[in-house]
């Protein structure tokens, strides 16, 4: 298969050349950063493209007339520009810079969902979201009075998407899905969840924020309306996010925050607002942030998206390999399509425990529900470990993993 070629191309110690702080050391061992997940660390192209922002160019941006204030502003739309490309956008305006994905999910629900959902309406979720691809609809719920819906997933992860399509009606006004879930690694179907929920009228809410670092994203073949994601998942700073929305949606939406920058005329008779983006942008925004996002995002490019996604599934199936090898340990999460994500449970030991352990090896797995508590009902765990992977993870990092593990089952199997 070309997984394995292009793996073989790639040259991961050269890729962990970019990171400084895999030099680090954790309790006397070398760091085996296995939580991409939950954050990933940054190469130095993003440390430095943030250092020379705040070194050489920092001032408000769309405001001064002076230089400084000129070449900012230049740096945070060429920072846009190059995430609508990383996401496939047409234009750069569909691009929204946001705290991250919560805020991206949050700014749909109470902008759009607010404008468009009305009381006996319905909005569709499914069992394996995050808990930010659930609360911001349960709130507007309440407020409105619609009723949402969640898809169930079966025993290996998968969403049922034949369930999915018979909670579709003409009430459906909303249909929001992860890209890849962060507590099992499935990867959904987004292209036909896009059909459907378009069949019925309903517009598609994509949580990409496990997406955007191990593949590639296309919003238009995806056939989203609207895409969120986190820079600090993709290599980039925290803070700073992006919201893709389609850009007649966009126009016809009102504000979600007031304030400064969002404005074209304000009179106490009556404001009027700025064209999108800077419609959705008010007050200043993380500059430096948006400009390592786009760092971080030309990073990700420059290694190839195709190199690292088959770099991430031939861990993977390494990984999952020689975990599952270990007498005790139960995997949660074995869908057909899944990325980056080896969620584990094992005997009777905690998973705090397991993560402790692991922790004194020097390896760093979160461990815990992931914010997806309806995922661990389903499996009937409280929690699980989880390593999860990114571009500058090994197979020796795996095997240490797998030894720390054994000392895991020295104390509790
Ligand atoms: N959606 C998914 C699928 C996520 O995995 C996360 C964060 C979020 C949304 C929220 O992103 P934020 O950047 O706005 O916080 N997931 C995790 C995780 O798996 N471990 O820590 C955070």
């Amino acid at each position: 298969m070309s997984t394995t070629s292009a793996a073989t191309r790639y040259d991961v110690e050269r890729v962990r050349r970019d990171f400084p702080i895999l030099d680090r050391q954790v309790n006397g061992k070398p760091l085996v950063y296995l939580d991409n997940a939950a954050s990933t660390q940054k190469p130095t192209a993003v440390i430095e493209a943030v250092r020379d922002y705040y070194a050489t160019h920092n001032a408000n941006i769309h405001r001064g007339v002076h230089r400084l204030s000129q070449e900012a502003t230049a740096a945070f739309e060429a920072a846009r520009a190059t995430m609508a490309r990383f996401v496939g956008a047409e234009q750069s305006e569909e691009i929204i810079f946001t705290r991250g994905t919560t805020e991206s999910i949050n700014l749909v629900a109470f902008s759009y969902g607010r404008a468009n959902v009305k009381a006996g309406d319905e909005i569709v979720v499914t069992e394996m979201e995050h808990h930010s691809n659930i609360i911001p609809w349960q709130l507007l719920c309440e407020q409105v009075g619609a009723v949402l819906k969640p898809a169930p997933i079966d025993d290996t992860g998968d969403l049922i998407l034949d369930e999915l399509e018979s909670l579709l009606t003409e009430r459906t006004k909303i249909v929001a899905v992860g890209h890849v879930s962060n507590a099992l690694g499935t990867i959904n179907p987004i292209a036909r969840i896009a059909e459907m929920a378009h069949a019925v009228g309903a517009v598609l809410v994509v949580d990409g924020a496990q997406a955007t670092p191990h593949a590639t994203v296309d919003v238009r073949a995806l056939g989203a309306d609207f895409y969120a994601c986190s820079g600090h998942k993709m290599y980039g700073p925290t803070g700073i996010g992006v919201l893709y929305g389609r850009r007649e949606l966009l126009d016809a939406m009102p504000p979600y925050q007031g304030g400064g920058e969002m404005i074209r005329t304000v009179s106490f008779e009556g404001s009027t607002w700025a064209e999108v983006p800077h419609k959705f942008e008010a007050g200043t925004p993380n500059i430096a942030g948006a400009i390592g996002l786009a760092a971080a995002a030309d990073y990700l490019e420059s290694l190839g998206r195709e190199a690292i996604a088959a770099h991430e599934l031939d861990l993977m199936a390494y990984g999952t390999a020689h975990l599952e090898a270990i007498p005790g340990v139960h995997m949660i999460g074995t869908a057909r399509e899944k990325t980056a994500v080896l969620s584990f449970v094992f005997e009777s030991a905690h998973p705090h425990d397991i993560g402790t352990i692991l922790d004194n090896e020097g390896v760093a797995v979160r461990t815990g529900h992931h914010c997806a508590q309806p995922v661990m009902k389903h499996f009937g765990v409280p929690a699980t470990a989880r390593a999860s992977l990114g571009v500058y993870n090994t197979h020796e990092e795996i095997d240490a993993l797998v030894a720390a593990m054994g000392k895991v089952r020295e104390l509790f199997a």
